[in-house]
């Protein structure tokens, strides 16, 4: 027998099925954000990563052009298992030969290598306008500017963002979620806390009359607590976020783990959303301490938050998207690293008896339910993902971490 069907065995002993989590996951998109591989900068300006949001570190080898950019991230969809979808940044406009396009002046066509790109691997695109890195940012405000020329601004780059995400889906032919996130905030104590937030909700509002089809564009809202010079306030805060998608019908709320007080947890908010949202979307990555942007690792509260999606049925109704960005390590290492470390979340959660733990808890057994919840932790995974993978055609081990290192001297040291 071969380590994977023993595997299968000890499973079945408690009613899971490991060849149907394998199948299930292979047909789960996850996206794959192409900000690691550049230290978010993009293709549409000179300046520094603004908006609250900062990577550190000097690794070599980033990427510079939309070809380096396209390269490395063949690498790591090399490297990695399940299926992606591809999430892009307004800032990684592909211009042809010395146009320029502002941001507020964006077309499909600015996107149409990214289209030929993930058409060719068979994958959707997910969109994000970017109000951030630009010098129409007036004094950290974007959105919610009290000045209207600059909020007119950011409004039509919105519903240029609208357009463009609606033709990702027509080409593609997947549903294209579109993130708005501003980094909009006051770095001390503001005198006005509702100006800003009646202006952020004016502008959003004044995007989203863009028309489009809901069936096509899922926009959402993404909260954050604070951004990095942005301490005392954040216009889109977590009730601001969530209330505006509760408030207007086909707007979905995004939590991005990172973007809570320590002690809360993305895991538990899950379902509470789910018991009234039709819809919701996730950034997943890693907080530590002040910084949201981690890369993803295989850690408990991953596994929990994944646990909430499967065990409620809701991987058709969570868009799960990855964010973080590492200067300090191998870009393309560190990019795979957070894919597979979902990818083994996901696949966990679906190897765990959930019918069988929810009725323990039903029933009350709750000694019973922590014995089996502490039991499951040291069964052996590992070759249910070693088959995933090898069935993926990726390396189950960290052979492919020599990949990276092969791929670092060959082209990432030339650059
Ligand atoms: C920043 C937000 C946001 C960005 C990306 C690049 O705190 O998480 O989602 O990381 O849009
Ligand atoms: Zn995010």
């Amino acid at each position: 027998m071969t380590r994977y069907e023993e595997a299968k065995k000890i499973y079945a002993g408690i009613g899971v099925d490991t060849d149907a989590a394998i199948a299930m996951l292979k047909e789960i998109p996850v996206s794959l954000h192409c900000w690691q591989g550049d230290d978010v900068i993009g293709f549409d300006h000179d300046g520094p990563l603004t908006g609250g949001i900062q990577t550190t570190g000097n690794y070599p080898g980033k990427a510079t052009t939309p070809e380096q950019l396209l390269q490395d991230m063949d690498k790591v969809i090399s490297l990695t298992p399940g299926k992606k979808k591809l999430n892009v940044h307004a800032c990684y406009a592909i211009f042809e030969d010395g146009e320029f396009a502002d941001r507020d002046k964006l077309e499909p066509k600015h996107f149409a290598k990214w289209v030929e790109f993930a058409k060719e691997r068979n994958m959707g695109i997910d969109f994000n306008p970017t109000f951030f890195s630009h010098d129409k940012v007036k004094d950290g405000l974007t959105l919610s500017s009290p000045d209207e020329e600059t909020r007119k601004f950011w409004i039509e780059h919105g519903k240029a963002c609208i357009r463009i995400s609606e033709y990702f889906a027509k080409e593609t032919g997947v549903p294209c979620v579109m993130n708005i996130w501003t980094g909009d905030g006051y770095k001390d104590i503001p005198a006005d806390r509702m100006g800003p937030r009646i202006r952020y909700k004016e502008s959003i509002e004044a995007i989203l009359a863009e028309p489009y089809d809901k069936n096509l564009v899922k926009p959402c809202v993404e909260s954050k607590v604070f951004g990095i010079g942005v301490e005392a306030f954040t216009a889109g805060s977590a009730e601001f976020s969530l209330s505006f998608a509760a408030m207007h019908d086909g707007c979905l709320p995004l939590m991005d783990n990172g973007h809570y007080h320590p002690t809360e947890v993305v895991s538990d908010k899950i379902p509470a959303l789910l018991a009234f949202f039709p819809e919701i979307a996730l950034h997943i990555t890693r907080p530590i301490r002040w910084d949201s942007d981690h890369v993803v690792l295989f850690d408990d509260e991953t596994k929990e938050m994944a646990k909430e999606i499967v065990r409620n049925n809701a991987l058709d109704r969570v868009y799960m998207a990855l964010d973080y960005f590492d200067a300090s390590i191998n870009r393309i290492s560190a990019w795979t690293v957070g894919f597979r470390s979902w990818q083994k979340a996901l696949l966990s959660a679906l190897c765990t008896p959930n019918e069988m733990l929810k009725k323990l808890q039903d029933e009350n057994r709750m000694s019973e339910l922590m014995v089996m919840q502490e039991e499951i932790k040291t069964y052996p995974f590992g070759d249910v993902w070693a088959e995933y993978c090898a069935q993926c055609g990726v390396a189950a081990g960290a052979e492919w971490f020599k990949e990276v290192e092969a791929y670092e001297q060959e082209v990432l040291l030339k650059r």
